[in-house]
């Protein structure tokens, strides 16, 4: 009597198929592991504007870059969005929409509505932005930089050097910030903080404000800085792209002073810059990017960060910083930024 499991041809065909299956399946399970541990994460940078002539873009770069570097399953690809604002949402919904990149970067307040409006189309998309503040969209991690405290350094600086006796300073209290655009960051946290650190200085100094209307025209950022300084002002603070060469210049010509924000910009113009804010958003770019790539950046939240931890520092340590400028308002300015740490 022949049972079930005995050898009958017939079964052991079926036997012989289902092991084939079996093996197919793990077969196919075993490449399909594969193909995932061998998927690269996918970067976008997509920089809101121009990166060349503004360091905070170009550290934004340079961050991802590295992090991808190290990491040898990432990989990078850098989009310019260029000057025209309009565009920029549309672009970021095409790359969001063809669903290439697991993470895009980007760096600039407006960012956090632009990418919360592309979020709402393309909910699988994971956004990490700098220099901006959202809270609570799970696809969305930002960090921004302490933008007041930065503009108090440069401030107070300002306010010591124009009621100075420095060959290049007027006998008037005046001091100027030149912006690419007005924009709440500037109007509510960099232009007070500015003043509240000159006047901080000195009680009776006046800032000038004055808006060049886009982030690369050095032209009309000269003339805004020329019509300045012959209003009295001796020490400026462009925030303006590229459009901060032009106030160099005019700066070098007038023999007045500039000082130079988010980056170290003493040797740009020596004699003219005599002061360096700078903020560490290639490192913070970097931290953030690995973060993703780890699988441990918190989405959903927004982190603030400035002179405690190291990401904004006023630059004192400079030749030429320490050539221009007297011993004694590099003292001041010294207690000065001790007393933001505590
Ligand atoms: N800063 C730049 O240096 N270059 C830029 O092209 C630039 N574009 C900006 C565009 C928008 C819409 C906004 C709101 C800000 C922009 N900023 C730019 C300013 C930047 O976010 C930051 O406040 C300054 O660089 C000072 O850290």
């Amino acid at each position: 009597m022949k049972g079930p499991f005995s050898g009958s041809p017939n079964h052991s065909k079926i036997t012989m198929i289902s092991l084939s299956l079996v093996m197919i399946l793990i077969m196919t399970f075993v490449s399909c592991a594969k193909e995932q541990e061998s998927q690269p994460y996918r970067i976008a940078v997509f920089v809101p504007g121009i990166v060349s002539g503004s360091p905070i873009y170009e550290m934004l770069v340079a961050g991802a870059q590295q992090a991808a570097d190290e990491h040898e399953q990432a990989v990078v690809q850098v989009i310019e969005g260029g000057s025209n604002q309009g565009l920029w949402e549309e672009s970021i919904s095409t790359l969001a929409a063809s669903q290439e990149h697991d993470l895009i970067v980007t760096s600039n307040p407006a960012m956090p509505a632009i990418a919360a409006a592309v979020s709402a189309k393309f909910p699988e998309q994971r956004f990490a932005i700098m220099d901006g503040a959202l809270e609570g969209n799970e696809a969305i991690y930002t960090l921004r930089y302490d933008q007041q405290q930065q503009a108090m350094l440069a401030g107070h600086l300002a306010g010591l050097i124009t009621a100075s006796s420095m060959s290049g300073a007027n006998d008037q209290l005046k001091i100027g910030l030149i912006a690419g655009q007005e924009y709440p960051d500037m109007t509510d946290l960099i232009l007070p903080g500015f003043t509240a650190g000159a006047q901080t200085a000195h009680a009776s100094v006046t800032v000038e404000f004055r808006v060049v209307g886009n982030w690369y025209d050095a032209a009309k950022g000269s003339e805004l800085a020329r019509a300045m300084i012959a209003d009295g002002v001796d020490v400026i603070l462009p925030i303006a792209g590229g459009a901060n060469q032009g106030v160099l210049t005019a700066a070098a010509d007038a023999g007045t002073y500039v000082l130079w924000y988010d980056t170290n910009g003493y040797a740009l113009q020596k004699g003219t810059v005599a002061g360096s804010t700078a903020i560490r958003q290639d490192k913070a770019t970097y931290e953030t990017v690995v973060k993703a790539i780890e699988g441990t950046l918190p989405f959903g939240s927004a982190e603030t960060v400035g002179l405690e931890r190291g990401y904004i520092t006023f630059i004192e340590d400079d030749e030429l910083y320490l050539e221009l400028v007297p011993q004694e308002i590099r003292d001041q300015q010294h207690a000065f930024i001790e007393s933001m740490m505590q």
